[in-house]
């Protein structure tokens, strides 16, 4: 079959989350840097959004079905427990990230100042600051969740993981989001041993086209 398309921007958190997911499981892929809703996108996820993937006949879109694809597509140690607790371990925490951690912490607080959408390029203060109060309590489940064992699931690196490290790996990039990272010791440090993994520190993404 021929070599995996994962198609998207590097920048983006999931396109990143896809990236770990290859190199864990050492799978050749074709980074296919183009942003949302452009036509190689739009063919292939019906609301433009990245990533997208291609393999052969195979297509899809949504971070965590390609991840899912990876992971169980090839050979290699496996991303997820296989066994019935542990796998819906893994699914509770993607599920977590993408429906609240990510919406909260990147879609609004991050995106207020990488796309802010003001007159003059500011950060969007309004959108960042309504967002503050509500962030810490998702770096505190974060932090004890990781306590234990160095890892969201188990004591070795699953999907849960690679989900979420590149959102954080953002979140040292603001202030208030930096801070707030920082006073969670046990997650600094699962962050900081994350983005020294050889599979993680080979993709951290470019900065943005023009900033
Ligand atoms: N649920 C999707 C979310 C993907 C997503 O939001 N990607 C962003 C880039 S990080 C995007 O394509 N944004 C454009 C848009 O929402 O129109 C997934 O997990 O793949």
């Amino acid at each position: 079959m021929p070599n995996l398309q994962i198609i998207g921007a590097p920048q983006s958190n999931f396109v990143w989350a896809c990236r770990i997911a290859c190199g864990e499981k050492a799978v050749p892929y074709e980074l296919v840097a183009v942003f949302p809703h452009t036509p190689e996108v739009d063919a292939i996820h019906p609301f433009g959004k990245i990533p997208t993937m291609r393999h052969g006949d195979v297509t899809l879109c949504e971070s965590r079905a390609i991840l899912y694809y990876i992971d169980h597509a090839f050979p290699g140690a496996p991303l997820a427990p296989r066994d019935p607790v542990g796998g819906a371990k893994v699914e509770q925490w993607i599920s977590l990230h993408n429906t609240a951690i990510d919406p909260l912490l990147l879609r609004q607080y991050g995106l207020g100042y990488v796309f802010p959408g003001t007159p003059d390029g500011s950060p969007n203060r309004t959108v960042i600051d309504a967002a503050l109060p509500k962030m810490e309590p998702h770096f505190a489940l974060l932090d004890s969740a990781v306590a234990d064992t160095g890892y969201l699931v188990g004591d070795t690196l699953t999907l849960a993981d690679i989900n979420v490290l590149p959102l954080l790996y953002y979140m040292t990039k603001f202030p208030e989001s930096g801070a707030m990272l920082a006073a969670q010791p046990k997650l600094s440090a699962y962050v900081d041993r994350l983005l020294a993994r050889k599979t993680i520190a080979d993709t951290i993404p470019p900065p943005m086209p023009g900033r």
